[in-house]
């Protein structure tokens, strides 16, 4: 039987030490209801050690994504205030095993979600929007991971950087994002690319969190997912996103 504590704790450990571990899948693939509890589990141990839970993160919300991994639906991950790095502040690599960065859009709920919603009624419970970094890590060697490996691993949620809040009414369907890396434009996409509109991401956040008996609450952070691909992280980079209508998020990494 599968020890689901005991992968809680081997996930945990590694995160919190940056240091990387086999894949599960290598000897006993974890099915998606195991993984989903281990990663629970795991986030359990780091609130007992004071991290608070501040929103989660959607992944695998591009098709290019889902098709990489082998599925057909997002995944979800948790995120504490401990993960939240400041904006424009210098980001040290030794955090984490090997970083990447991604575009994202961010929600900032203002009243709780929960269940099946619409669209209409995802976008009623959200306070503001804002263009956003996620810094991806899995704890896997290489990077590497099967479906239960990924979620167990807290959907590689590792890191985030939030930049300013705009009104929640600004239309999001379609915007232009681009990803530069000390000012060279390395990625560019549109928020189009998040489920074909980031609120879809939204509106499966409500429905997933349901499944784990929990809510999305007021004041919780919302990672919609990735719009392009992941670029690595190195030393000496600048790392800058610039989201049409909504502004620019930047960090450096040291
Ligand atoms: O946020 C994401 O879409 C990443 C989810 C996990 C897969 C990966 O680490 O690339
Ligand atoms: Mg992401």
């Amino acid at each position: 039987m599968t020890d689901i504590s005991a992968i809680a704790e081997i996930v945990d450990r590694a995160a919190m030490t940056a240091t990387e571990i086999p894949q599960f899948s290598d000897t006993e693939a974890l099915s998606m209801d195991e993984a989903y509890a281990a990663q629970a589990l795991s986030l359990q141990r780091r609130y007992a050690r004071g991290e608070k839970r501040v929103g989660i993160k959607m992944g695998l919300t591009s098709r290019a994504k889902m098709v990489q991994v082998g599925v057909s639906d997002v995944i979800w991950g948790r995120l504490t205030d401990a993960m939240r790095e400041e904006e424009g502040a210098t980001v040290s690599l030794s955090k984490y095993v090997h970083p990447r960065v991604e575009p994202e859009i961010a929600f900032l709920m203002k009243k709780p979600l929960s269940g099946k919603v619409s669209a209409l009624e995802a976008m009623e419970a959200v306070a503001a929007i804002a263009p956003a970094l996620e810094i991806i890590d899995s704890r896997y060697k290489a990077f590497k991971f099967d479906i239960g490996d990924v979620i167990a691993d807290n959907s590689s949620s590792s890191g985030f950087v939030i930049g300013q809040w705009s009104d929640a009414s600004t239309d999001i369907a379609n915007l232009g994002m681009v990803l530069a890396i000390n000012g060279e434009a390395r990625e560019i996409g549109s928020s189009a690319a998040i489920l074909g509109h980031p609120v879809r991401s939204l509106v499966a956040a409500a429905r997933m969190v349901a499944a784990a008996g929990e809510e999305l609450k007021a004041g919780d952070i919302v990672l919609a997912g990735g719009a392009t691909a992941a670029i690595p992280m190195v030393a000496g980079q600048a790392v800058t996103l610039e989201v049409e209508r909504l502004g620019t998020v930047a960090f450096n990494v040291g």
